[in-house]
């Protein structure tokens, strides 16, 4: 383990951490640049999660998500996700816990105030603005399910590609960035924003962990060549 590095988040009175895809691989999560599987093989994730795609084949979207909730249900957090909520634990509000993932996995682990950038798989919202007629609970059984008095679809409530982040939750999540004095980024290709940005508006110092190289390993103080179950457990250990 990177002395200098245990030295700063020993130091640190207020850490953020950005963590991505990376950070729920060990838990048997595919990441989005590891291979679609079966149907959806064909697609690039960034084709698939975005509303002009739902639009034009509700039932293809839909049953990719129904794949990938049923996949995260039988997953558990890994030793990376418990570091970090018993780290959380034992130092309140010394740490602000970001992250792009929409598995529930740092919620499931026990991370209090999570922020989470890009919405919950398991939760759903009508895709148009919903109307009287429009009771989710009632919804008429289907792939997606939908109203049957108006057609309105449920759709996962994620944050699709074109869409804008939910604007409390990416402020908070900004604030943190400008007040920290150590950034923590863990298993993250840096490629999406505006979450990646963060990591270049942390006013402290920056560490990546990643077993490999990101795009934002420019923007780093230091990289650590290594996962986030491994990792982890050994920053966060005080
Ligand atoms: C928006 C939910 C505007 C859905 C996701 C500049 C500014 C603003 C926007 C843009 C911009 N440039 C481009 C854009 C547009 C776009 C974008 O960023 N495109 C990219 C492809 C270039 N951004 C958007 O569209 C965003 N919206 O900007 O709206 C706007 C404003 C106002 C009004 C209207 C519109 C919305 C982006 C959110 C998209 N939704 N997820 C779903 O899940 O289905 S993004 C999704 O992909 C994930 O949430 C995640 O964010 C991203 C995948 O990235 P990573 O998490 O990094 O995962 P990846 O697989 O790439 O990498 C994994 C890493 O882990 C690797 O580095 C690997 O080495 C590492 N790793 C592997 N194993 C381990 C590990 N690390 C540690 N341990 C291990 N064991």
């Amino acid at each position: 383990m990177n002395d200098q590095v245990l030295g700063w988040v020993r130091a640190a009175k207020r850490i953020a951490v950005l963590t991505g895809a990376g950070m729920s691989a060990e838990s048997g999560v595919p990441t989005f640049r590891d291979a679609q599987t079966g149907l959806w093989a064909q697609f690039d994730p960034a084709q698939l999660a975005t509303e002009e795609a739902f639009r034009a084949r509700p039932s293809m979207v839909w049953d990719w998500y129904a794949f990938r909730r049923e996949m995260i249900a039988q997953v558990e957090p890994n030793a990376g996700h418990k570091a970090l909520a018993d780290f959380a634990r034992r130092h309140p509000g010394r740490m602000t816990l970001i992250t792009q993932n929409v598995d529930g996995l740092h919620q499931r682990a026990g991370s209090p105030g999570v922020l989470a950038l890009h919405g919950n798989i398991f939760e759903d919202k009508w895709l148009d603005p919903p109307k009287a007629c429009c009771n989710a609970a009632a919804a008429a059984a289907g792939s997606p399910p939908y109203c049957d008095r108006c057609g309105n679809m449920l759709r996962p409530d994620v944050v699709w590609f074109g869409e804008a982040l939910p604007l409390r939750t990416l402020a908070a999540a900004e604030d943190a960035a400008r007040a920290c004095d150590l950034m923590l980024v863990v298993g993250t290709s840096g490629v999406v924003y505006p979450a990646a940005g963060l990591a270049r508006t942390a006013a402290g110092k920056v560490v990546i962990i990643n077993p490999h190289p990101t795009d934002l390993d420019d923007a780093a103080d230091a990289v650590l060549r290594g996962t986030a179950a491994q990792l982890l457990p050994q920053l966060m250990e005080d």
